[in-house]
């Protein structure tokens, strides 16, 4: 029976289960006796596995086809009447010719079976900054995810009252065909529609298609940003504490960073990391002239493999109870799960991500098809479950942002961390974002490619457009948060990577922040922007390479805070490039003022030559591809702690 009374989501439900024709049609209330009898259902079809109800109390395990294991991006449009407005690096379509043909492929797809109806809210319901969105679909698994994801619920149709607006989310899994798989976006009609997929990615439409890609089309409208970012709080041993939000593209982190467990020394002096979340950050201007943040989601849906107790315990200590596993390994000795990285011990019996019993003889950690897990397999677990999950996580007001963070994957180049002169200077930093592929999209992995902002696969206008948005949003605040970037990733000549990660970034975080107080402690300017001195991040007690006779010393230290000029020059002439030849337009000026900046900052006059002209950014295109050579594959991390990548 229908939950509700506006018209608009009545219209919507009867116009969804006009084309997809399902035998019955389930309005999802939230109720926990609806949940459990939905699990229960899965588990008889065979579409979850009910795990060890002592070990892992409320788990369940789900198997994708083969077919359908990361998100796709070259079959995820952004549906503008013009085709400029989603802009040169989003795939595009005609909304018409789009609905057409998603129409044609959902027609009658739910014969048979049944469609369920899901309300659901994105940030705490009745809050300034929660939006909502009403899922018709035709998988439990989603209905059960969305339910961990989101806040979902009859609550939600009450606080979209009868006439609330909504935004229309389709889903039909169809046959799950790969070459009729669409992920469409029509912005400018506040509508989703996702067909022959059922990887999270893809369907859960709250989190990337909604909270991404139509929310930063919404914040441009009305001036506030959806971001890929993750969000922290750090309390100091005096109580006070501070909030950042950080971007990094997908699998480079962003979980093991937001529920980071300090070093020891710390921990002891009363330090504490938590969590607000791991993926998403909506952010307003406050009235108090600062920028405020929510995370929207209500779960983590967070990569696997290398997650563990060392690398990250609260994620870990969050997937033990009422937790979807999907595409991970099952432990058929104890009906548990392993992934690559969980355990050093391989399981003895198992079966893998397909659905094939695992020989673990034959595993060749270098060789993905070895693993008994999916590369991209997850959890989506509720984040309450999260033992640093901040008291400020259901805050209907949000965070205040001290600082922003910027990183990627890079090999070299890029320092440990620094700091951007200025507002706009940070926004050209974001802008100029480059990353090395990862699993969480199907294509190669480990191919440097440019991601600016963490958002090239989510930005759902032309990205010229969003950087413009991020330059109005800094003028709008009185006191922005300071703007960083940081690489965890560098590597030395021999492949290894040179700083520790995880736990240990709690060094740079605190400097960082000692940079956003009123009286920020000194900092190297160079000329990409601050680097800290080398004496001011704390190196106390760090173990890190011990075991292999090359102890991390204030010399390492220097290494990876290193500018090189003439990398960075490189970097310069790879960043106009990328705009002339990727982004093409509507780049706005202030960045232009930043490359020509980095260029001239980092011209090196040729040795016995008279002193040069400095040289400037200008329009005229460059004309080389946004395309670099693989970067070399990082082997295991050193001796001293072996960590997986995602550091
Ligand atoms: C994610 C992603 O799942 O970025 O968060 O792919
Ligand atoms: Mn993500």
């Amino acid at each position: 029976m229908a939950l509700t009374k506006n018209k608009k989501v009545l219209d919507f439900v009867e116009s969804s289960a006009n084309l997809a024709q399902p035998n019955n049609i389930v309005w999802i209330d939230g109720s926990a006796a609806q949940i459990k009898a939905l699990k229960e259902e899965a588990v008889k079809s065979g579409e979850l596995i009910k795990l060890n109800e002592n070990l892992l109390p409320d788990c369940y395990l789900h198997r994708t086809k083969v077919n359908d294991v990361a998100r796709v991006e070259d079959r995820t449009f952004i549906c503008t009447p013009k085709k400029e407005d989603a802009g040169p690096i989003n795939y595009w379509m005609d909304p018409r010719e789009a609905r057409e043909l998603t129409n044609e492929i959902a027609r009658g797809s739910m014969k048979g079976r049944t469609m369920y109806v899901i309300p659901y809210s994105m940030g705490v319901v009745g809050s300034p900054f929660a939006k909502y969105g009403i899922e018709v679909t035709d998988s439990i698994y989603v209905v059960l995810n969305m339910n961990i994801m989101t806040r979902v619920g009859k609550k939600v149709l009450d606080a979209i009252g009868k006439n609330g607006d909504f935004i229309k989310g389709f889903h039909a899994k169809c046959d799950v065909d790969a070459d009729k798989r669409y992920i469409m976006h029509f912005p400018e009609e506040n509508s989703i529609v996702s067909v022959n997929s059922a990887y999270g990615g893809n369907v859960l439409l709250g989190k990337k298609c909604f909270a991404l890609r139509i929310a930063s089309y919404l914040g441009k409208n009305e001036g506030w940003m959806a971001e890929h970012m993750l969000i922290l709080g750090v309390t100091y041993p005096d109580g006070e504490k501070k909030y950042v939000a950080a971007a990094f593209p997908s699998a480079c982190g962003k979980t093991n960073l937001a529920m980071l467990i300090p070093p020891k020394h710390y921990l002891e002096k009363g330090f504490k990391i938590e969590c607000v979340g791991d993926d998403i950050a909506w952010i307003r201007v406050g009235k108090d002239g600062r920028l405020w943040a929510v995370n929207p989601e209500n779960g983590f849906f967070g990569v696997a493999p290398g997650t563990n107790e060392h690398s990250n315990y609260n994620a870990l200590e969050s997937t033990k109870r009422g937790t979807i596993f999907t595409n991970v390994a099952l432990n058929t000795d104890n009906m548990t799960v392993w992934w690559e990285g969980l355990s050093k011990e391989l399981p003895e019996h198992c079966i893998d991500w397909t659905g094939k019993p695992w020989n673990s003889e034959k595993f060749d950690k270098h060789d993905k098809s070895t693993c008994a897990a999916h590369p991209n397999s997850r959890f989506t677990a509720p984040a309450e479950n999260c033992p640093c999950v901040s008291p400020d996580f259901n805050s209907k007001e949000g965070v205040p942002l001290s600082a922003i963070i910027f990183g990627g994957r890079r090999a070299s180049t890029t320092p440990l961390v620094y700091q951007s002169r200025d507002w706009n200077h940070g926004v050209f930093i974001g802008s100029a974002m480059s990353s090395e592929t990862t699993a969480a999209a199907t294509g190669a992995t480990g191919v440097l490619r440019h991601d600016p902002m963490a958002m090239k696969p989510f930005a759902g206008y032309h990205m010229g457009d969003y950087f413009k948005h991020w330059i109005d949003m800094g003028a709008k605040v009185k006191n922005p948060p300071k703007i960083f970037n940081v690489n965890w990733f560098r590597q030395d000549a021999d492949g290894n990577f040179m700083w520790p990660g995880f736990g240990d970034n709690m060094r740079v975080l605190e400097w960082i922040l000692k940079r956003c107080g009123d009286s920020p402690i000194d900092a190297e300017e160079t000329a990409i922007g601050y680097v800290p001195k080398a004496e001011d991040i704390d190196i106390s007690e760090l173990d890190y390479n011990i075991a292999e006779g090359k102890p991390f010393t204030l010399d390492s230290l220097k290494e990876i805070l290193t500018v090189d000029k003439e990398k960075w020059s490189k970097e310069a002439e790879e960043i106009e490039a990328y705009y002339n030849n990727s982004i093409k337009d509507r780049i706005p000026q202030e960045l232009w003022d930043c490359l020509a900046t980095l260029k001239a900052n980092c011209y090196v006059a040729p040795v016995a030559e008279k002193p040069a002209k400095k040289a400037a950014a200008k329009k005229p295109a460059a004309k080389t591809a946004d395309k670099k050579p693989a970067a070399k594959k990082a082997p295991a991390k050193t001796a001293a702690k072996k960590t997986t990548a995602k550091k």
